[in-house]
């Protein structure tokens, strides 16, 4: 009874599936690269709460802004020790296919996460590293180190998240971790590798935003007994640094439970009581620092006015008041070979402030990811298995993002989000390029969009933004912001990925300020202001206070003044974007890297009825997601000789049931036999090339119709028995 009606219902519902909740891939579509059916996919998806697609091997995932039922126990293992297209798309599949890369290759794997601020890079990786915790192999030991792996992200989190406009839980620095397995498999140590913090979120937020979570935290949980050894008030208004953003309180964020769980996380990653007490003493004394004020004197200098927190300063930090009071007033010239002190202005001494607080955070927070990496660290003397020589690294930058007003901490940002794009690109060419030569196809490049042109446009020597942003603060005297712009101007003027107020035309300057130039970056256009730049960057080059206080190289929590003349390091702030390559140099010796693309359902955080999706038609689309496709697009689909003819033979009555000959030969008579044309495929040493998806699809669902005959044949015969 159950009959040839269960299999019609079976195919039908599959083919109303397929209409109500799209398809796993999208290069299952018709018109593949038709921007219009990518949405509509992504929109039938996200209904059903599908959230994950792939391009593919590139998963693409939608941020769903509330919790699915989807990353259970069970759900780990359903992932485990399976191919990607045998199971429904996931991050687990990532997860669990780059591990197994790693195992069987021997040769180190990366997962790439990008996507814009809030489209769910974090939480992604987090996923994939519970995934790791749940389904590799432990023992007690192992257990200790996958917790640590853990609980290092809640105090990460906690000292370099922020809210932001876009995020209520941004990231404001970029991460890439390794993890280090055993022969066996299990997690055995780790290493992370931080870079870029935005430190002039310390001094400075944006309306509607926060400064880092941990000074909140400690206000809102921290022990009376503990907040009054450190001087602070109960109350997050009372400072100068937690009320920029006019946001101190968030209704979403519950400040005093983070607290406790960054508390647990600390213990769990090894920090003793005293660690514990010597991190928060730093974070008070930016506190602090940031109530700090000045009045002119009778000579016009500045002049400091709050002994009490100049008192908590030099306890907290164990500097003497004194040069403390000093270096906060003066800056320090060598003229001559000769050291001068000269008095600062008002605006220069609160420069210098902001400047020795952004310093000090900056220095705790690489204090922090050394002291988490020496925990994770391998230790032969914890009796762990054996270490093998490859590692599995998670990348997790901060999104490109856009605001009315972007400054140098947007610019650094997206310079950063460019230059991973520009990796992915380059590695998966690289690797496609390999292959080819490997099998002996002649390599075909296709058409896409290199975005190495604006990383150039960036970064070049000579002629970059960068370099000449370099070079206008080292220029004494009489640079400004504007004569940075007017420099770029003139520098840059042809660049087809570089527009000002006076380079553009009529009607684009109307959205332009007059101290802006725009990039079109590969993800959307963005407008910079120029303003503050040299200021800024200035102080650094010349902060006297900065150098006299916190010597080199960091020292745990405690500064101590360095001896008397000792000079300053030039410290200027462009360079340091170099550090945005950092985590392309690990990348790169890895082998392929898995990318995971997130994209936020709406433009402006959790969806609504009115917005659902709008943002996915104009940046999302020319950000990058187009290549992704593209860049692969030589073959899209390449498969062994011996599990193409497995999968297919039966299709074909000259390689059924098999085939006697060179494996190549059978394929070659199985394809010509199916009808694919000589342009849709190649046959490689051991490898069949398939260029169009839709080719192997086709191939796929006539084996299905086989199956389903043969399913229906059998069960008349059944019948007939009855
Ligand atoms: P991001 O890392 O991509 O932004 P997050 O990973 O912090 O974004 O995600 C932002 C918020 O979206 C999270 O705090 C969650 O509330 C929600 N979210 C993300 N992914 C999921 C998911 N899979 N399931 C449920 N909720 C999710 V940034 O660091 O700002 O670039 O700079
Ligand atoms: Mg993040």
């Amino acid at each position: 009874a159950v009959g040839s009606d269960g299999i019609r219902m079976t195919m039908e519902s599959a083919l109303t599936a397929r209409d109500r909740v799209g398809v796993q891939d999208f290069v299952l579509l018709e018109n593949y690269q038709s921007e219009a059916a990518f949405i509509e996919n992504l929109r039938k998806r996200f209904k059903e709460n599908l959230i994950y697609t792939y391009i593919g091997s590139v998963l693409v995932s939608v941020n769903p802004y509330k919790e699915l039922e989807i990353y259970s126990k069970q759900h780990m293992e359903r992932y485990r020790g399976v191919n990607f297209y045998e199971v429904s798309p996931h991050i687990y599949a990532i997860a669990d296919n780059s591990y197994r890369a790693m195992r069987t290759e021997r040769k180190d794997q990366c997962i790439l996460i990008s996507g814009e601020s809030g489209a769910g890079k974090t939480e992604a990786t987090k996923k994939i590293l519970q995934y790791y915790a749940v389904t590799c192999p432990a023992s007690d030991k192992v257990q200790t180190v996958k917790d640590r792996l853990l609980q290092s992200n809640p105090v990460l989190e906690a000292f370099g998240n922020a809210k932001t406009l876009r995020n209520d839980n941004s990231s404001r620095f970029g991460k890439y971790m390794d993890v280090q397995f055993d022969f066996k498999g299990a997690p055995i140590g780790g290493h992370i590798l931080s870079y870029l913090l935005e430190k002039s979120r310390v001094v400075h937020q944006n309306h509607g935003e926060r400064n880092f979570h941990i000074f909140y935290q400690l206000l809102e949980g921290g022990e009376s007994d503990l907040l009054r050894r450190l001087g602070l008030e109960k109350n997050a208004q009372q400072y100068q640094y937690l009320i920029k953003g006019q946001c101190a309180k968030v209704s979403s964020i519950n400040d005093k439970n983070e607290w406790k769980t960054v508390k647990k996380a600390l213990s769990v990653i090894n920090f003793s009581e005293s660690d514990v007490e010597e991190l928060l003493s730093i974070v008070a004394s930016v506190l602090h620092l940031g109530n700090i004020q000045f009045v002119v004197n009778d000579q016009g200098d500045s002049q400091l006015t709050s002994e009490n927190q100049i008192r908590y300063l030099a306890t907290l930090l164990r500097v003497e008041g004194a040069s403390l009071r000093e270096a906060l007033t003066h800056k320090a010239i060598i003229a001559k070979g000769e050291e001068l002190k000269t008095p600062l202005n008002l605006e220069q001494a609160a420069y210098a402030r902001d400047a020795l607080a952004k310093a000090v955070y900056g220095r705790t927070f690489s204090w922090l990811v050394n002291k988490i990496n020496e925990s994770l660290a391998y230790k032969e003397s914890l009796g762990l298995g054996k270490r093998t020589d490859s590692v599995l690294g998670l990348l997790d930058i901060y999104g490109f993002e856009v605001f009315q007003h972007n400054s140098f901490e947007q610019f650094c940002i997206n310079y950063c989000n460019e230059k991973l794009q520009q990796l992915f690109i380059e590695l998966t060419l690289k690797s496609e390029q390999e292959e080819y030569e490997a099998e002996g196809i002649a390599w075909e490049s296709v058409q896409y969009f290199n975005n190495k042109i604006i990383c150039d446009l960036v970064e070049e020597k000579f002629k970059g933004i960068i370099s000449i942003l370099d070079e206008e603060c080292l220029r004494p005297g009489d640079a400004t912001d504007l004569t940075f712009l007017e420099k770029l101007e003139e520098s840059i003027k042809n660049h087809p990925h570089f527009l000002t107020h006076k380079l553009a035309d009529q009607k684009t300057r109307k959205t332009f300020g007059r101290e802006d130039f725009r990039l079109l970056h590969y993800a959307g256009d963005v407008n910079y202001t120029v303003m503050g730049k040299i200021k800024s960057v200035n102080f650094l080059c010349v902060n006297f206070l900065v150098a006299t206080l916190l010597p080199k190289p960091p020292s745990p929590t405690r500064c101590h003044p360095l001896p008397q003349g000792a000079a300053a390091q030039p410290h200027t702030l462009p360079s340091s974007t170099a550090g945005c390559s950092r985590p392309t140099l690990h990348i790169a010796k890895a082998g392929p890297p898995s990318p995971t693309r997130c994209l936020p359902p709406s433009k402006a955080g959790p969806p609504s009825p009115t917005r659902d999706f709008l943002y996915f038609q104009n940046v999302d689309w020319g950000g990058g997601m187009a290549e992704s496709q593209d860049v692969s697009y030589g073959f899209s689909k390449t498969r062994r000789y011996k599990l193409f003819s497995i999968r297919y033979k039966s299709l074909c009555p000259d390689t059924w049931p098999n085939w006697n000959g060179r494996l190549a030969d059978g394929v070659a008579t199985l394809v010509r036999y199916l009808g694919y044309k000589p342009e849709e495929y190649k046959l490689g040493r051991t490898k069949i090339f398939i260029r169009f998806p839709k080719t192997l699809f086709a191939t796929e669902d006539a084996l299905e119709l086989r199956k389903q005959s043969i399913a229906t044949k059998l069960q008349a015969v059944w019948r007939g028995f009855h």
